[in-house]
């Protein structure tokens, strides 16, 4: 496995690069030029330089996350093949950098989403993310934009783009006549279109489930459990159609058996990269995210390395959305301290792992 970080870019991001290379065993980012809206090519110098400028920390950027996928597209418009040629151009502009995996998602309107950016965890005094059906019951779409806005201390949020956020009404009102049929048709058209160029260029499409994973204000979603995944793996059967298996995205459904999903989806060679996080479930619909520790949340972190282990040992891996601790001021859920924690307890299972497996041979 490949250990990393996620990283926002200079400027953008509280954690200096320089940090994220003292993080024992992180060999690099996931990295993202967000200045480019979706639909929007990535030029090749702009690429290149960024690139430069993460391995001269002694850092590598193999993964992309994200490449955001123009509303359009999903909506399956005349005016998609323009964004799809777009996508292509900026997918070959990667691959020239050493880009090995773009991570997107086919999520309409919202990518993740919480009801909360820091509730407190009272056992410890420490915030989270926090999601509660009910609550968001209680919302429109544009309250909760609002409350995530006014509640992020300044910091651009990955999902919470400005110009995603400007289309709001009208690509709402465009979505009630769009099922979750007609979304995987759109979804097929896009990956036929692209793959190919994937395999041409030796990048994988990791595709992020939806998070929480069930559909939220009547919008439809595809991507939230194994038949959904096993469906869309095979829209286009081929390595480069691949998964970013996302343990608490998909893992805030108790529904959803995460090791397993693993082993499945590992053996067929379809995991491209893993976000590993834990999650503590509260009531139906309801869950916070927790530090990384098995015995914090809801998943078992063993299992889930011991999954990644047998099945998909290469996959790029970062720790996921950490609590706020020790007073950090950062972007919700990337901070920089209870992530290196999860790393530092991720690589010690993996360490055990390793070892074990070397000792009855
Ligand atoms: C949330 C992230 C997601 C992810 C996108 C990929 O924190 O995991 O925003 O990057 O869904 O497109």
């Amino acid at each position: 496995m490949k250990m990393t970080f996620r990283w926002y870019g200079e400027g953008n991001d509280s954690v200096p690069l320089k940090y994220i290379r003292q993080i024992p065993n992180c060999s690099g980012i996931m990295g993202v030029l967000d200045q480019y809206a979706a639909g929007e090519v990535w030029p090749l110098e702009v690429i290149q330089d960024y690139v430069k400028h993460v391995n001269s920390f002694g850092l590598e950027v193999e993964v992309i996350e994200s490449v955001n996928v123009h509303e359009d597209i999903k909506l399956g418009l005349p005016t998609r093949d323009k964004y799809i040629e777009n996508y292509i151009q900026t997918i070959k502009n990667l691959a020239q950098c050493g880009i090995k995996v773009i991570v997107y998602n086919f999520m309409p309107v919202f990518d993740w989403l919480r009801t909360d950016l820091n509730r407190e965890i009272e056992e410890d005094g420490s915030t989270s993310l926090y999601y509660d059906q009910k609550e968001l019951e209680g919302m429109t779409p544009q309250m909760l934009v609002q409350k995530t806005a006014e509640t992020s201390g300044g910091f651009t949020l990955p999902g919470w783009e400005p110009e995603r956020l400007a289309e709001l009404d009208r690509v709402l009102k465009l979505y009630e006549s769009v099922d979750e049929e007609k979304l995987l048709e759109n979804y097929k058209y896009f990956l036929e279109a692209i793959i190919p160029t994937c395999e041409e260029v030796g990048v994988r499409m990791a595709v992020h489930p939806d998070d929480p994973a069930w559909p939220v204000f009547g919008i439809p979603r595809i991507a939230h459990s194994k038949e959904q995944f096993d469906r869309i793996v095979k829209l286009v059967d081929s390595p480069a159609n691949a998964l970013c298996l996302c343990t608490g995205s998909l893992g805030s459904s108790p529904d959803n058996d995460i090791p397993a999903a693993i082993r499945h989806f590992g053996e067929m060679d379809r995991i491209a990269c893993t976000h590993v996080r834990n999650v503590k479930y509260l009531g139906e619909k309801r869950f916070r995210e927790a530090s990384h520790l098995s015995a914090d949340g809801d998943l078992d972190m063993f299992e889930i390395m011991r999954a990644i282990y047998e099945t998909c040992p290469d996959v790029y891996i970062r720790p996921d959305h950490g609590r706020m601790i020790w007073d950090e001021q950062a972007r919700a859920g990337y901070g920089l301290y209870d992530r290196a924690l999860g790393i530092a307890y991720l690589n010690g299972i993996w360490e055990a792992l390793e070892k074990t497996d070397k000792k009855n041979k």
